[in-house]
């Protein structure tokens, strides 16, 4: 009986994206369950990230992934050595943004760093929707009102 492989990885996830779901889908290919630590809204702070939805709906969306077997809370930097050993992790890897921050790792596990997926980031997105302004979209909307109201009174000249 081979013994069961386990890959652990960490993250914010939030506004779950594609990105997401191919390093997820590629990090559950290395072995036979993949633990993932979702980072708590107080760690996000300690990271400089404030995300939209909450640790509870970001834990509960990357759970309903299918690659994923389990999450857990991400509260500090400090937690992985214990994370691996507590889920004995065989695995433990990340997108290549993260690319030697976590060799000291390797003296418990296998370290693995995959490439992200290009063009697409939670930061793009929050940027994209900043730029559909609902107040411009309300000028707009007054300002072809007006026009509308102007054609009228030339067509019944
Ligand atoms: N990712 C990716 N491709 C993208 C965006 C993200 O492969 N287009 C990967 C990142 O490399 C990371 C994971 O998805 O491995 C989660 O990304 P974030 O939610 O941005 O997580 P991050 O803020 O990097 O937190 O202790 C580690 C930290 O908690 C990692």
């Amino acid at each position: 009986m081979s013994e069961i492989k386990t890959v652990i990885t960490y993250g914010t996830f939030d506004l779950f994206h594609v990105g997401h779901v191919r390093l997820l889908k590629r990090l559950s290919e290395l072995g036979d369950k993949l633990i993932v630590g979702i980072s708590s809204d107080e760690f996000n702070a300690v990271k400089g990230k404030k995300s939209f939805f909450s640790y509870e709906e970001r834990a509960e969306i990357v759970e309903s992934c299918k690659y994923v077997t389990q999450v857990f809370p991400e509260h500090n930097w400090q937690q992985k050595q214990d994370d691996i050993v507590k889920y004995q992790a065989n695995i433990f890897a990340m997108g290549d943004d993260w690319e030697g921050k976590f060799d000291e790792l390797n003296d418990i596990c296998e370290v693995v760093y995959l490439s992200r997926t290009q063009d697409i980031s939670t930061t793009d997105i929050k940027n994209a929707l900043a730029k559909v302004d609902n107040d411009e979209l309300d000028r707009i909307e007054s300002s072809l009102h007006d026009v509308i109201e102007i054609v009228k009174s030339l067509s019944l000249r």
